[in-house]
């Protein structure tokens, strides 16, 4: 049976993580099992927080969109915003218009069978008569619309999160995760949630003028007695880095160890620093006339101002910023300490040397400054709960930065505000318990359902809705729709199955089946259900008059990368789990053979390998371990325990399951397996399931004695 083995060195890295971060042993191992290599990797999983400074920061075009934005406003021109029409789509398109509240705007959804803007959508954005246009979730690969926009001197700004499928679109600026961040996968709608609070932030009228942040290391507290060792310094205007200034001060003196240690700098390295005249020289005229930022000013200005007076001959004279009493006055009851600061704003920064620690008063400062006024704190509350839902519905990984906004900000979305929302969870009954499922029930399809069905319009119109009165129409209209989405799937879905069985489709490595009389909306969702089913990468087919267009789920594959090396002459796009592609009629053959035989001579996939012992578990809290590991999904799946030589008590039978009564130790154990194992002892690898409170447990493999 194949466990995970344990390296020899592990538990000397256990030691070490255990003294560095608060958690369970159990925790640590199991983090370091699922590949987490790093203290900070496993610090963020165990309290992931929402980066936003880093995030935006990651958008190398997110100051030119941002000054594009905000000319357009000042000047009064018209902002339209067009999205996809899927849940994902809907909530950037929320988010983008509540940033821009008060400016003038048009929104609008994709309205065409396809993902993209199609030609129809291109007519009703340009007769708005916009000076930008901003795409959501959609964008990347819209060339004709980019056209039709920058001939009529109309600029764009694309916000997406797909590859594009050949060269992007020519826009004037673009928010891509994929192109800037490809290894962080983040959902349309916390690409837009950068931009909108990006733009958010530069309303502050003194947001873009350059100002320099600033941190020094010294050899003690004291300016009279003690000396600056290290000056890090990066100017700055808005969100963009202008300049930077690191430099050693050889000390007149040896430092203390207690310093080395504190601000990690040796002896050694002090020895080959330049000297201090000619370096704080260099730095007074670095720094100019502009206005200074510190994380409390008067350690660092006390001696900085003291060491000019003797080597430069004259005082510290520039304005000073301290982001100290700043995170005093907008976060009350915190620690104020930079280090805390960090964590509480999810600011990425190596500690304590004087360029990362002045890179963080940086983001903090960026981040405070608007913390302070309410307007921002309730917009990234009203919001980020919105890009939690939309990562929830595009099935994005639950890693980094979508963990963290799904674990800590899905909750949120029964505060938001905004009328239609308030008004479709009360109508939808969406209760608080397993808020995650719910939405996945109920909220989400319901705004997928009018794409599916051919009436993308729909959806927005419900979310745009303000009143009573404008509500129940269209809310009885998708319900409609929703309910008919529904009755056609239990129908259509059926047939498909019984394909998939009867031609033995579903013992191939991949399972690609023409699915002639599904709705082509249903087919992402089919091809969803066949993955879940089977365990298998899915490609579902659904036919129009010259060609074949299918939805593919990837169920742990790259199928991005199976269109690449078999789709010649095809159009396809999405993301690698999820993705669709078009065929001509003629090339379906050969592209399904090609297929089968791309993922034939692919190494199969493995058995899964337990996590994590669960001997070492027994008589342990394991509700208290899942909730900490949560949200599980793509990218997070379940935890996989083994346990050896477990005695079987009892087998009973469950309709076609078993119900299995272990022991060991004395500890009990309830499994339910697939088949009848016989009584004797045996090796389990289960994955625990929290469903209801209960933890249901299932057997993957064993062996009798
Ligand atoms: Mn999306």
């Amino acid at each position: 049976m194949d466990f995970n083995e344990k390296r020899p060195d592990d538990e000397k890295v256990l030691d070490y993580l255990s003294s560095k971060v608060k958690a369970d042993r159990h925790i640590l191992e199991f983090l370091l099992a699922r590949g987490l290599k790093t203290e900070s990797a496993i610090r963020d999983w165990i309290e992931p927080e929402v980066n936003i400074p880093e995030l935006m920061g990651n958008f190398p075009d997110m100051s030119k969109a941002v000054g594009i934005l905000k000319e357009a406003v000042k000047a009064g021109g018209r902002i339209a915003l067009i999205g996809d029409s899927d849940a994902d789509g809907l909530c950037s398109l929320l988010i983008l218009d509540d940033a821009l509240s008060g400016a003038e705007k048009s929104l609008f959804v994709c309205g065409g069978p396809a993902h993209g803007i199609g030609e129809a959508d291109i007519d009703a954005v340009l007769k708005s008569k916009p000076a930008v246009v901003v795409s959501a979730d959609v964008g990347i690969s819209e060339h004709k619309a980019a056209k039709a926009f920058k001939e009529r001197g109309i600029r764009f700004i694309i916000t997406d999160h797909h590859y594009p499928s050949g060269e992007p679109a020519e826009a004037s600026a673009v928010i891509d995760s994929c192109l800037s961040h490809p290894d962080t996968e983040i959902a349309g709608c916390a690409a837009a949630f950068c931009l909108a609070a990006a733009y958010k932030l530069s309303l502050d009228k003194d947001f873009d003028k350059i100002k320099i942040a600033c941190d020094i290391e010294t050899s003690g507290l004291s300016p009279s007695q003690n000396e600056i060792i290290e000056i890090g310094a990066v100017r700055f205007s808005g969100f963009r880095v202008i300049d930077r200034f690191s430099s050693l001060l050889k000390p007149s003196s040896r430092i203390s160890p207690e310093i080395s240690v504190l601000t990690g700098i040796s002896n050694l390295e002090l020895e080959g620093a330049p000297g201090r005249v000619e370096t704080l020289r260099r730095f007074r005229e670095w720094i100019g006339n502009d206005t200074l930022i510190f994380h409390n000013a008067p350690f660092d200005t006390s001696f900085i101002d003291s060491e000019f007076r003797k080597y430069t001959g004259c005082a510290l004279a520039n304005d000073v910023i301290d982001t100290l009493p700043m995170s005093r006055s907008c976060l009350p009851s915190q620690s104020h300490k930079l280090e805390h600061l960090k964590d509480y704003f999810g600011i990425n920064a190596e500690a304590h040397r004087a360029l990362p620690d002045a890179e963080t008063a940086r983001k903090l400062y960026t981040i405070l400054s608007h913390f302070r006024t309410p307007a921002f704190k309730v917009f990234v509350e009203q919001n980020l709960p919105l890009a939690a839902l939309g990562t929830v519905s595009d099935n994005i990984a639950l890693k980094g930065t979508s963990r963290a906004l799904v674990k800590k900000h899905l909750a949120g979305i029964l505060n938001v505000r905004r009328y239609s929302l308030r008004t479709l969870i009360k109508k939808l009954a969406i209760s608080r318990e397993n808020l995650r499922e719910e939405l996945s029930r109920k909220l989400i399809p319901f705004l997928n359902a009018p794409k599916r069905m051919g009436e993308p319009r729909l959806a927005l119109e419900i979310l745009q809705a303000d009143s009573k009165k404008n509500i129940s129409a269209s809310f009885n209209r998708v319900k409609e729709l929703n309910d008919k989405r529904q009755r056609d799937m239990r129908l259509h879905f059926e047939e498909v199955l019984t394909q998939i069985r009867e031609n033995g489709l579903n013992k191939k490595p991949v399972i690609m089946v023409k699915a002639e009389k599904l709705p082509p909306g249903l087919r992402g969702p089919a091809a969803s259900r066949i993955s879940q089913i089977f365990g298998k990468p899915s490609v579902v087919f659904t036919s129009s008059s010259f060609d074949w267009t299918a939805s593919a789920r990837g169920s742990g594959r790259d199928m991005l990368e199976l269109f690449k090396k078999c789709g010649k002459g095809a159009e396809y796009g999405g993301h690698p789990g999820a993705c669709g592609i078009r065929i001509k009629k003629d090339d379906l053959g050969q592209f399904i053979d090609d297929c089968e035989t791309y993922f034939e001579d692919m190494p199969a996939q493995k058995i899964p390998r337990a996590d994590i012992m669960w001997d070492d578990w027994l008589g342990k809290n394991i509700k208290s371990f899942l909730e900490i590991l949560e949200p599980f999904g793509n990218g997070n799946p379940l935890p996989l325990f083994a346990a050896e030589e477990m005695n079987c008590v009892s087998v009973s039978q469950k309709g076609d399951k078993f119900l299995l009564r272990l022991k060991k130790n004395a500890k009990l154990l309830n499994i339910i397996a697939g088949e009848d194992p016989g009584c004797g002892v045996m090796d389990v690898i289960f994955t625990a399931l929290t469903r209801k409170k209960r933890i249901i447990f299932f057997l993957k493999s064993w062996k009798k004695k």
